[in-house]
């Protein structure tokens, strides 16, 4: 992976794009306005507010669902080509299913949509970002295999209303988080704990969801709008503990299992489940008690209908863990995303990486490379979003750990474009403003921009990173200055 490296090879490629994201539940608030439902994030919050570290929750959030033309203002003093936001199923389907189309839910978005492209930004829509109707979830919610169907249900209905307009589209943010995370650990919403199971059935049910909506597209959209869709997963890097075969083995079967188990189905020439993990889970399974393996098998059909269901990568990227095998009595805990929690092994940091504001944040830019890497040597060429990428702090406005953040992540990418020959062809900052960070509430900011929770307006105000990441957009490139420090909000 070595290579040279030159100032003059810190322009971006012709066309590659910069945006923003956020998601819905992070940011709209009107949690019971304008006809939407109950979903499961506000169950969740309501049921016992103590779950979230600073017991605040998502009713009102940015309250972005009345201020979204602020939020289209900020898109464009940032210069963003696109902007990527979530579709609240309840809010769009008050019932989970289709029989009712929520007029003012298809409003909000229409004027969002509109709005965007007015200001010549492009929107990227991602159909589920974790927040599922309260009513689908009493019935099993992603455990039970009609979810593909109800899903798929969704999709044409956000296609057929928004697909004019929106050209780039992803189906499902991270399952992994919402299976492995929710099913293994015990936490986040639905706060069902299904060790050894749960995640599992998650997990091939959120795959051939993806694959059917992704079908869909392909066969009754695509040919008179032209657009494409992935999903978005969370690709956690894995370093090995020591350089002992033993543990280089073992990160590659954690990669394999983190991110292969949602990877491997669709992008892998041969498609199904990574075999490493496939054989590593029967294992464990049986010596469990179980009759057979725990990870479901696909059928042939199955397989066929997933593989190839891509027409891009969309790829978040935040941070790089140790992993080491357990030592003698050693519990594993579910910690942070329960993905590992079947291969008896420690999540460690290294002593040289920084940790960030959120508690499962290491910073460590070559993981980002080397993630990149393992993708095109796994699944081949193929065009890359990065559709997450960014940092947590504690506040403030002068955030220079946020402008490093982004400027070493950055170059991360050029790098593996120019020097390895990935095919990275754009890039959204996570996220356009502080929002409400799931289980960590509004106590860690994300933001470029900070929001200030306590105005009833929600006003919004650049960070020096907002400036920083403005002037990257608009130069195409990474040469320019870095020194933000003292930086004063002028715009306002
Ligand atoms: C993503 N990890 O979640 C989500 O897509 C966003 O909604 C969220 O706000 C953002 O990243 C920051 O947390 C992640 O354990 C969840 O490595 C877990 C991890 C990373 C990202």
């Amino acid at each position: 992976l070595a290579g040279a490296w030159s100032t003059q090879d810190l322009s971006f490629p012709p066309g590659f794009i910069f945006g923003a994201a956020t998601a819905s539940y992070q940011v709209e608030g009107a949690w019971n306005e304008g006809g939407k439902s109950e979903n499961t994030w506000d169950r969740y919050v309501h049921e016992d507010p103590t779950r979230i570290k600073d017991l605040t929750n998502g009713d009102v959030a940015c309250d972005s669902y009345h201020q979204w033309k602020r939020d289209i203002e900020m898109a464009e003093e940032l210069g963003l080509q696109f902007y990527r936001f979530s579709l609240s199923w309840s809010r769009i389907l008050p019932s989970g299913f289709p029989n009712i189309i929520n007029e003012e839910g298809k409003n909000y978005y229409n004027n969002l949509i509109d709005g965007l492209l007015e200001k010549g930004i492009q929107p990227m829509v991602t159909i589920y970002h974790w927040d599922l109707p309260q009513s689908l979830q009493n019935l099993g919610g992603w455990a039970n295999p009609l979810i593909v169907d109800w899903f798929v249900d969704y999709a044409r209905v956000a296609y057929t209303l928004f697909g004019d307009r929106v050209k780039v589209w992803i189906t499902i943010n991270e399952p992994v988080v919402f299976c492995d995370g929710v099913y293994n650990s015990g936490r986040f919403a639905p706060l069902i704990y299904s060790p050894e199971v749960g995640a599992y059935l998650c997990n091939k049910y959120a795959l051939l969801a993806h694959a059917k909506a992704w079908r869909l597209y392909d066969q009754e959209f695509k040919p008179k709008y032209h657009g494409k869709v992935s999903l978005a997963n969370q690709m956690v890097w894995f370093e090995p503990y020591d350089s002992t075969e033993e543990h280089i083995e073992l990160a590659e079967l954690a990669r394999q299992n983190s991110n292969g188990r949602y990877a491997h189905p669709i992008y892998s020439k041969a498609g199904g489940w990574p075999p490493s993990i496939e054989k590593v889970l029967e294992e464990v399974s049986l010596k469990r008690g179980y009759s057979k393996s725990s990870l479901p098998a696909f059928t042939q059909e199955e397989i066929e209908l997933m593989r190839g269901t891509y027409d891009y990568f969309a790829m978040n990227y935040y941070t790089t863990r140790l992993i080491r095998k357990a030592r003698e009595g050693e519990q594993f805990t579910a910690w942070p995303l329960g993905d590992c929690i079947d291969l008896n092994a420690i999540i460690e940091k290294r002593e040289d990486w920084p940790t960030a504001e959120s508690y499962w944040f290491y910073v460590f830019p070559e993981g980002f490379r080397r993630q990149l890497n393992w993708m095109k040597q796994q699944y081949g060429d193929m065009e890359i979003i990065i559709t997450e990428n960014g940092i947590s702090t504690a506040g403030g406005l002068d955030d220079q750990e946020r402008i490093q953040y982004y400027r070493d992540h950055l170059e991360q990418i050029l790098l593996a474009v120019k020097e390895d020959g990935l095919n990275v062809t754009g890039y959204c900052a996570w996220t356009l403003m502080d929002n409400f960070e799931w289980g960590d509430g509004l106590a860690v900011k994300f933001g470029l921009y900070e929001v200030d929770f306590s105005d009833p307006m929600r006003k919004r105000t650049p960070r020096a990173s907002a400036r920083y990441y403005s002037d990257i957009i608009s130069s195409h490139s990474l040469d320019i200055p870095i020194d933000y420090s003292g930086y004063k909000d002028t715009k306002k």
